[in-house]
């Protein structure tokens, strides 16, 4: 029923070594997940309004489910094919495609092909070298037979009617993408998590062209009778949906020049959007999935393959806003090689802006155009910058420095309209002691701040405090103003006065 399995601290020396051993190989539990069955029951997460009869369609259209892997641990990579097989409706299954990107663990050789020879609906393709998870898909794609396709990565578990609510939209309109909510299969105890459907959160990404996730907008919110019907999300997390595969081709499918891993997902978010279709979350469908906190597989050397995915993207999507993007990798483009079809097909497609899409579909995000000043925050004593990364396990440290490298990153922040000093959702804040970063609020109160280019001050609006170095130039402090203090002056790049509120 998806409980935990909790090894004991004392284990012998033998089992230690296997457990480390599974750990160094998946970055995830193995040990614990060979002791559990493929076939393991879990909890029903749906809701009830999911169950009433009726809800989904029937006669649904059939799906081919593509898994592609490259070196999957065996029972990961069982449980996930069984719990399709046992958990779909085989009158809409068609086949399970198992594209092995050119793994080299022995198991997922001959043993693996023996032991799919006893489900005559799954098939295994081999990619001859190593391709990357993206052009793997395509490679699974290729070899479908049914009108749907749906994406599973190779570490997932399918729940109790996971597939009718994800083929029903489909069937309504073809050109609606839709992705299950993303339950956590915990990487150390394999214990299944899932929430209600109040608990759904719909897809982002910050200017770092990294996706995130986020509560429903209240207008979205506002436009359902229940919380369990299917939410518009302006982006997908990338692994886990469902497609038409008519339309999947006629968006020109991914980017093949995409290498490894990364970039995909907005990529299809985007054109989804932009090219007359609709991307929903779909609360009655639940697909589990492990998330590692890092990727266990070899990746090019030599190559930043996300950083030149992204480049790729944002060349041929973008538009004006790809600047954005540029700033944040200090204008660096390097060799991302030539995307001159990808923007062909958008043209042939007719696809709206990205200014809609922005508009439109993604209104809550913040543009870096609206900002007051962006770049680095630089201090005129003494050549350091305010340096700090800004992810959400960042909240709630001090502040940074560094001295200053025009590459953008951790030194690329903005003055918003309201005051904040921000990069994507963290601002700036002080409380009285250190100057953090925290969630923006919009409130402004700590997160008020004052730049001004005569004087190069930045005053802290509720305190009255300016900001600082401190004397030993170790860290940032708040220290009472003096116009002679040159530790206190600060250069704000692309400062424009005129978008001030
Ligand atoms: C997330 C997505 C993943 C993909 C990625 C962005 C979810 C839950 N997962 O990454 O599907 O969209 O973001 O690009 O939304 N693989 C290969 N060949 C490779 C590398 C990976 O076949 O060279 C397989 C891998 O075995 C796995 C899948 O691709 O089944 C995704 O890789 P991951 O699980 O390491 O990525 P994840 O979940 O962090
Ligand atoms: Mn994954």
């Amino acid at each position: 029923m998806g409980k935990p399995v909790v090894l004991p601290k004392d284990v012998e020396a033998q089992v230690k070594k296997k457990v480390d051993e599974g750990w160094k190989n998946n970055a995830f539990n193995q040990y614990v997940s060979d002791m559990i069955s493929v076939h393991r029951s879990l909890p029903d997460p749906r809701d009830e309004w999911c169950k009433a009869p009726g809800r989904f369609l029937e006669n649904l259209p059939e799906t081919s489910v593509i898994v592609c892997f490259h070196n999957e641990a065996w029972s990961v990579l069982l449980r996930t094919v069984h719990s399709i097989l046992d958990r779909s409706p085989p009158q809409y299954l068609k086949e399970i495609i198992l594209v092995d990107d050119n793994s080299d663990m022995p198991h997922l050789a001959k043993q693996l092909d023996d032991y799919m020879e006893q489900y005559p609906k799954v098939r295994i393709v081999r990619a001859p070298k190593r391709e990357g998870l993206i052009r793997a898909r395509l490679m699974g794609a290729r070899h479908a037979t049914a009108p749907v396709l749906t994406f599973l990565d190779s570490h997932c578990e399918c729940t109790t009617g996971w597939l009718e609510p994800l083929l029903t939209p489909i069937a309504k309109d073809p050109l609606t993408v839709v992705c299950p909510v993303i339950d956590v299969i915990s990487d150390d105890t394999f214990e299944y998590h899932y929430r209600d459907s109040t608990g759904v959160n719909v897809g982002g990404f910050d200017w770092n062209l990294q996706f995130n996730w986020h509560a429903i907008p209240s207008k979205e919110r506002a436009r359902h009778q229940h919380p369990a019907e299917p939410v518009r999300s302006p982006t997908m997390a990338g692994g886990l949906f469902s497609i038409d595969k008519a339309f999947f081709e006629r968006l020109g499918t991914y980017d093949s020049g995409f290498d490894i891993w990364g970039g995909e997902n907005l990529e299809l978010s985007f054109k989804t959007w932009m090219c007359g279709g609709t991307l929903e979350i779909v609360p009655c469908s639940h697909v589990g999935h492990i998330f590692r906190k890092r990727s266990p597989y070899k990746w090019r050397s030599g190559v930043n393959v996300l950083k030149r995915n992204s480049i790729r993207l944002a060349e041929v999507w973008l538009d004006e806003y790809k600047k954005y993007y540029y700033e944040r990798i200090g204008f660096d483009l390097g060799d991302f090689g030539d995307v001159s079809e990808r923007k062909r097909l958008r043209e042939n497609l007719k696809c709206k802006s990205f200014k809609w899409y922005l508009d439109n579909v993604y209104p809550e995000l913040f543009v870096p155009g609206d900002a007051v000043a962006s770049g680095e925050v630089h201090n005129l004593a003494t050549g350091q910058c305010v340096d700090s990364p800004a992810k959400p396990e960042d909240n709630h440290k001090p502040v940074g420095l560094w001295p200053c490298h025009k590459q953008g990153g951790n030194q690329y922040w903005m003055l918003s309209k309201e005051g904040e000093i921000r990069r994507d959702e963290a601002c700036m804040d002080y409380a009285g002691s250190d100057v953090i970063l925290y969630p923006c609020h919009g409130s402004k109160g700590n997160q008020y701040w004052e730049y001004s280019p005569e004087t190069n001050r930045i005053i802290h609006g509720s305190s009255k405090k300016c900001l600082a170095i401190s004397q030993d130039r170790k860290k940032l402090v708040m220290e009472d103003c003096s116009l002679e203090e040159g530790r206190q002056k600060w250069k704000f790049e692309n400062y424009d006065p005129n978008k001030k509120l």
